[in-house]
Formats: structure tokens, sequence, C-alpha cells
């Protein structure tokens, strides 16, 4: 028995204690990690973790620890040795809209600074004007433009303040109008926090962000920010953006039914589609898609077959059921679709 025998004895009863509290939460611990603890705990005896790595390294390898699984304990053991999952959702399920909210007016991609001043206004008015109870703002509120990988001009870099501002004031508008704003993040909403992490994987010191909250927060805002990958339960309406689920393409309410295979209603495509199908059984579901409320022709994508639209949805019973009313922007007006 040397100090080599003394570092693989010590390395075992840490890896025997992790073998049985993988198995109690069912869980695993890497290597690495137990290395990690070990050095910690025993700065005299393991010179740093790499050192601690060989000695359970060593340990792992011989018996005991390296039978072949069979069933039960054996494999329970092995599994608890491996490492965990990358875990990185915060708050996997779904969001939903409490039931206190009856009426909210649906609207998606504005797109900050490509927003469209009247297609804006029109839904504003139409949601003031049947007495909507809340707004959710399903997706791509902000476009960050300025963090896309695409090309652009030292302008569009420059508005980036005036984002923040735009961002602040619209929110601060919505709430006014109508009480209450559940605010969805699209794939354009987190650009901000991509390129932040891209950096702060290269600039440790840059890793705190201002979260969405912060980044639009106003004085007495009550705005609900909702998660990009979160769905919102309405009632029995689904709603996502819609790049959580894919299904685009010229049938993209029908692709996003069959995904969703219930009610859902999304945006992200800044095209105007419904479609509804029964099951087997007669229930009926539908799909929505809203349209967008930006600028039909911004520079990034000038040629499109993109349409201004947006939406109002009611309960109107006790089990959640439900009413989608969808409206076109036609010239200055706005009409059902
Ligand atoms: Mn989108």
């Amino acid at each position: 028995m040397g100090a080599h025998n003394g570092k693989i004895d010590i390395a075992r009863k840490y890896i025997e204690k992790y073998i049985q509290l993988g198995i109690k939460h069912n869980r695993g611990y890497s290597k690495k990690y137990i290395a990690t603890v070990l050095s910690q705990d025993h700065p005299d005896i393991f010179i740093d973790v790499e050192d601690a790595r060989h000695s359970v390294r060593r340990a792992t390898n011989s018996a005991g620890y390296q039978d072949h699984t069979k069933a039960g304990e054996d494999l329970a053991r092995r599994m608890s040795l491996i490492g965990q999952p990358y875990d990185e959702l915060k708050n996997p399920q779904p969001f939903i809209i409490p039931k206190q909210y009856k009426k909210p007016l649906i609207i998606a991609d504005t797109h900050s600074a490509f927003y469209d001043r009247l297609a804006t206004e029109l839904a504003i008015e139409y949601g003031l004007k049947t007495n909507c109870d809340s707004v959710i703002i399903n997706g791509d509120f902000m476009d960050f433009y300025g963090e896309s990988k695409f090309d652009k001009s030292a302008l569009t870099l420059d508005g980036f303040k005036d984002e923040q501002e735009w961002g602040i004031d619209m929110l601060r508008l919505l709430q006014d109008c109508f009480g209450k704003v559940f605010l969805k993040k699209g794939n354009h909403d987190i650009r901000r926090e991509n390129l932040h992490q891209r950096l702060a994987a290269k600039y440790p010191s840059i890793r705190e962000m201002s979260d969405y909250e912060d980044y639009l927060f106003f004085d007495g805002s009550t705005v609900e920010v909702i998660e990009d990958y979160q769905k919102i339960k309405f009632g029995k309406l689904n709603i996502v953006h819609g790049h959580e689920i894919g299904g685009g393409g010229i049938h993209v309410a029908y692709n996003r039914l069959n995904k969703a295979m219930d009610n859902i209603l999304s945006a992200h495509s800044h095209v105007i589609k419904q479609e509804s199908r029964s099951d087997i059984n007669g229930n009926m579901f539908g799909s929505w898609v809203i349209g967008c409320l930006c600028n039909l022709h911004p520079r990034f994508h000038p040629s499109n077959d993109w349409s201004q639209g947006f939406a109002r949805a009611e309960i109107v019973n006790s089990e959640g059921e439900f009413e989608v009313h969808a409206r076109r922007v036609v010239g200055k007006v706005s009409k059902p679709v």
C-alpha cells in the first residue's frame, strides 16, 4: 500500500457515494464531476482535477464497476457514473393564460424597426373596438436585425438603442390600451440572447446580461414574458410563434395542424392561412396562421408573399372552447379573413 493505492481507495469511496446518490435520485455523475469534488475536498492528496480524474478512472476500471450489465442494479450502477444530459430549458411547461383573460387581441411579427404603422394601428383599433381584455404578442415583437448573421449597413447597427425605445414605447401603449400584455419570444426576439451567449463563450467577463423583462422594462409594467420554446394555452387553443414546431411551406396552416394534432394558432410565416380537419370521432380542430404587422417589403426581403393580419380569440364556455376572429389588412382598413 503506497500513496498511490491511498488515492485509489479514497476515489473508490467517492465513486460509491455518487453511485448510491445516482440510484436514489435517478441521475448520473460524470468522472470529471467526481474528480472535481475529490480534488476540492482533498487538495493535500490530489495535485489537481486531472490527478483526481486519473484515480477515478483507475478505480472505475477495476472489478465492481466494469461488470457486464445483466439487468437491475448493475445497470443502475453503471448509469450513475454517466454524466447528466445538458438541460437548458428553464421552464418547459406550457404557459397558461389565466382564466380572467377571455378576449385577447393576438398580434405578431411586428419586427420592431420594420413594423408597419398603419397595420399596427388597425390591430390596436380593432382590439379596442371589440373590447379585448388583453393582448398576446405571439413572437417576433422585436427584430434585432443588427444581430442577424446577414450583412447589414452601419445604419441598422446604429439603431440598437432606438429599437429598445421602440419596444418599451409600444409595450407601454399596448398595456395602456388593453391592461395586460403577454409577450412571447419568437426566433427574432432571442437573437439578442443568442449573440450574447456566443460572445460570452469567448469573453467570460460579459456573462451577465439583462433578461427580456429588464431590457423592455417600463414603470408600472406588468408584461409577462413567455419563452420562445414555451407554448401558450388559451382554453383549448394552443398558441405558438411557429418556429418551435416547424411545418411551414405553402400549406402552412395544414402542416402545423398536422404537427400539432390539436387546435393551433401561429404566426412566424407572415402569411394568412386557415385550415380545419375532423378526426375519426368527429372532433374538429382548427389551424390559424395570422399574418404579420411588419413592412411587407423590407430591405432584407423585398419580394415575398407576405400578408398583414391579426386576430382576436374569445373563450365561449367553461370547457375552454373558443372562437378565433382573424382579420386581414386590405388597403387602409382591416377585414375579416
Ligand atoms: Mn419568426
